[in-house]
């Protein structure tokens, strides 16, 4: 692993189904510090829904104080096609993002078919899918700075 001792990373969370998003930043701050981030330099913010972590991400990645910013959603499958819009809206929009922009974002959205595959992935049978989010955002942040010496 890199060393992360002074990486600034940014998280974005969606609120919805937020016993799920909580425990992936758990997960990814959990990872962070384990790595060596340190607390002082992690930023945590919220947006309502995943579709807002678009903007979310966007912002953060743009005040230039950042060096990972890891987008944390979840999309659970329901009975109308909002799951397709959703899910294709953000993949796309934080696919844009890293495309555009000069700072890497974490595509974090767990889309599932129900409740009991995001707990799977968020400390269930499959760990916790946060800290994959968290070593890719400080590999992705070492993969920025070897390209700027
Ligand atoms: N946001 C999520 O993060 N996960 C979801 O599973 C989710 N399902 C939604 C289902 C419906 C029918 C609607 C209307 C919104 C849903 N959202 C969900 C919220 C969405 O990401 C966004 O916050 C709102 O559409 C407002 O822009």
């Amino acid at each position: 692993m890199p060393d992360a001792s002074s990486m600034r990373i940014g998280i974005v969370a969606a609120e919805w189904n937020h016993e799920i998003t909580g425990k992936l930043v758990d997960g990814a701050l959990e990872a962070l510090r384990q790595y060596g981030v340190k607390d002082g330099n992690i930023t945590v913010k919220t947006v309502p829904g995943s579709f807002e972590l678009i903007y979310g991400c966007s912002q953060l990645a743009k005040c230039g104080l950042l060096d990972a910013v890891i987008a944390i959603g979840c999309v659970i499958r329901g009975d109308t096609p909002h799951f397709d819009y959703i899910c294709d809206a953000v993949t796309q929009g934080i696919s844009k993002l890293n495309v555009e922009g000069q700072v890497p974002v974490v595509f974090g959205l767990l889309t599932v078919n129900n409740l009991e595959q995001a707990e799977e992935r968020t400390g269930g049978r499959l760990g916790n899918k946060g800290e994959e989010f968290a070593v890719t955002a400080i590999k992705m942040a070492d993969f920025a700075w070897q390209l700027q010496k």
